[in-house]
């Protein structure tokens, strides 16, 4: 049985074809930098929006039918999400997925029919993947949808709901290993706050720290050998969220002695709404050697809410593979946690979105290489902070010198020249140069 009869295995056609169930810039084969296109960009598919996800809005119903010939709420649905998501993989040659434990079965009233159904779906997936290289990329366990996390999981004030969220914890690591998972996240939507009238900060962040160390030991002791993930995001649904962006991610971590397990999932349109570039979250997140994994997709600057776009903007996705080049790669992958819009209903629209984003992506890796092949930039850079490579500068890199000493210098030189342009015209001028020839 097939979801998606109108298109067979989509292939590299290149940048002139007019095929839209073909890749342009995307060919798996093809050596950037010493390394095949596919083993730079290990993409994943996200469970829930695209097997999921129907286009409902807070102002209307979905517009795409995802049942997949089964009915919604049943077993038999979460199987055909199974294979839906298995076919559509396979024809883009999609290599990994994301999941929440509630992504792949419906929840029940009692938790011990929620992980027998658990347990059914798992077993289903991973006869699935028999014969397939298909993998799980990451897993985690929805702490969010449920009423009962209504102020927070790891941060509730109530200490059942603390014990559901470690139970769901416990179950999504389970599965997690079961299905080859590299990688295991923390998003805490919900582990923020609305008002200090009514939160203990200190109290909450404290518990939130608890459960993750409590979740390294577990994972470790099934022989979870991947890393912990915390997926950073300043607000929504919660007014202000605890992981706001990378740097306070970060901090978070190094506090609470959990950074040796974490490192960060940083998704694009989170980094936009914490009121930074894609690119400075990257950035933070790997020179402090914390960059894991990547949420792929893209927010609308005009909209200030997370939009979960598909990525397009060269530009962008350029700027993001520069970081990850010259970080090393990652430990993770690229999951593209995006979603069709909701009038792009049809199954049509899901091939289109991911080719555009493979796309998006395979175009940002070979420009970006062609950036660091180019060298300007790095020379730029270079260059602009040569004077501390002899002198007076060398011996404050050294930290050789006093604060006495260095005002001594000062009140020789009586006045300094001006730091030198920063040509930033000139250098964006660079990026065009090579982005379009
Ligand atoms: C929501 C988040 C979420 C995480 C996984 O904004 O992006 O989907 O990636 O819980
Ligand atoms: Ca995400
Ligand atoms: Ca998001």
């Amino acid at each position: 049985m097939s979801y998606f009869d109108f298109v067979e295995k989509v292939k590299y056609e290149g940048p002139d074809t007019k095929n839209p169930f073909a890749f342009r810039y995307y060919d798996p084969d093809r050596v950037i930098l010493g390394k095949k296109m596919s083993e730079h960009l290990p993409f994943a598919m996200a469970w829930w929006h695209n097997l999921c996800a129907t286009g409902t809005d807070m102002f209307g119903p979905g517009t795409t039918d995802k049942s997949f010939g089964a009915v919604p709420g049943t077993m038999e649905h979460a199987k055909a999400k199974v294979d839906a998501g298995f076919e559509f993989m396979q024809k883009l040659g999609i290599k990994y997925f994301c999941f929440h434990d509630v992504d792949l079965v419906p929840e029940a009233d009692d938790i011990n029919e929620t992980n027998r159904r658990l347990d059914e779906i798992s077993d289903y997936i991973l006869e699935k993947m028999k014969g397939t290289d298909i993998k799980c990329l990451w897993g985690t366990a929805n702490l969010f949808s449920n009423p009962r996390y209504m102020n927070g999981a790891g941060s509730s004030n109530s200490a059942d709901v603390f014990c559901f969220a470690a139970a769901q914890i416990k179950k999504a690591l389970d599965l997690t290993v079961k299905l080859g998972g590299k990688g295991y996240v923390f998003w805490g939507g919900r582990e923020g706050y609305e008002s200090l009238l009514n939160t203990d900060v200190k109290f909450e962040l404290e518990n939130i720290a608890t459960l993750m160390h409590m979740a390294v030991e577990y994972g470790r002791k099934i022989g979870f050998k991947g890393d912990f993930y915390i997926e950073p995001k300043p607000k929504e649904p919660m007014k202000h969220q605890y992981d706001f962006d990378a740097a306070t991610a970060i901090a978070f971590l190094r506090q609470y002695g959990l950074d040796k397990d974490f490192k960060l999932n940083i998704e694009a349109n989170h980094a936009t709404l914490a009121g930074h570039t894609f690119q400075h979250d990257l950035r933070i997140a790997a020179i402090n050697g914390m960059l894991g994994s990547i949420d792929a997709n893209e927010g609308d600057l005009f909209l200030g809410w997370d939009t979960d776009e598909f990525p397009y903007n060269v530009y962008e996705t350029t700027m993001c593979m520069y970081e990850v080049l010259k970080a090393g790669g990652l430990t993770g992958g690229f999951n593209f946690d995006a979603k069709t819009r909701r009038s792009s209903y049809t199954f049509e629209d899901m091939f289109h979105a991911f080719i555009l984003g493979m796309d998006a992506f395979a175009l940002g890796l070979i420009k970006a290489a062609a950036i660091i092949e180019d060298g300007t930039i790095d020379s730029f850079i270079k260059e602009r902070y040569s004077s501390y490579e002899t002198g007076i500068g060398k011996k404050i890199r050294n930290r050789e010198v006093t604060l006495e000493e260095l005002a001594a210098y000062a009140a020789e030189l009586k006045k300094p020249e001006l730091p030198g342009s920063g040509r930033l015209e000139y250098l964006r001028s660079v990026i065009n140069r090579i982005l379009f020839s």
